[in-house]
């Protein structure tokens, strides 16, 4: 084995990982994190970044409402803009696809800064002001990023019926190399990247309750990502992309 490329980690990534060139990671012991190398692109990956604790109250939290309880709802009846919530003003966007309008395959709700509205597959979103569960989250992985997020896309998979299709979050009003920070609680679902130039060339994340995954450097020219459909899963997820929105685009 070539050892420039033999991880020397004593402690290992919890999922299969590419022994070849230009994968490599190492385990970050003051942030508690691995720092991996992908060919263009890295990414921080810790499993448990949230306790159970907190990750089970975050669920709680930000699917409280005043008219449902969001365990019994059969949420595939009902449109989240008929429900009075208490902490986030879910929505059920609809996009054009092949010229047919169809509804996206999970809800989703944007939040950040005042100033700061986000454009993606058609859909200009303005965003909901920050609530006190977000802003909790937000300061533990500015930490462990060493950015300031602005703004966050929250998505909500009812079960494993919802997905998100292959693409890149390469707005320009995310910069030139966008740093996404990925929170993840409920139902452990597949995160999938792929070379754009070789779709072959795939690596597989799971997203556990409490997983935090961040992308940045390269990652978003090189690489798509992809939560496929898992129809066998029953549970909910909630993923929040945390986000950098910087309307001057030179930066
Ligand atoms: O649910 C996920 O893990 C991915 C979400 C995503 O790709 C996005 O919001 O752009």
């Amino acid at each position: 084995m070539d050892l420039l490329f033999e991880n020397t980690n004593t402690k290992k990534l919890p999922f299969e990982f590419p022994n070849k060139k230009g994968y490599s990671y190492k385990w970050d012991t003051n942030r508690q994190v691995f720092i991996i190398q992908i060919p263009n692109g890295e990414l921080i990956y810790a499993e448990h970044f949230f306790d159970k604790k907190v990750s089970d109250r975050s669920v709680d939290y930000f699917l409280e409402s005043e008219t449902h309880d969001w365990k019994k709802t059969n949420w595939r009846d009902i449109e989240p803009s008929t429900v009075k919530w208490k902490n986030v003003n879910w929505r059920h966007d609809q996009i054009k696809m092949f010229g047919k309008i169809v509804p996206l395959p999970r809800f989703s709700a944007w939040y950040g800064n005042e100033d700061k509205p986000y454009t993606y597959s058609g859909l200009t979103l303005q965003p909901n002001k920050w609530n006190k569960g977000l802003l909790f989250i937000k300061e533990q992985i500015d930490k462990v990023a060493g950015v300031e997020f602005n703004s966050v896309l929250m998505n909500w998979y009812r079960d494993g019926k919802d997905y998100i299709s292959w693409h890149t979050d390469a707005e320009p009003e995310l910069g030139i190399n966008p740093v996404i920070g990925s929170v993840n609680f409920g139902a452990t679902r597949r995160f999938q990247l792929r070379r754009f130039d070789d779709n072959k060339e795939k690596i597989e994340v799971p997203l556990k309750h409490g997983t935090f995954l961040l992308m940045r450097g390269e990652t978003q020219h090189f690489w798509q990502h992809a939560v496929p459909k898992e129809s066998k899963i029953k549970e909910a997820r909630l993923n929040l992309t945390f986000r950098i929105i910087n309307h001057d685009k030179k930066k």
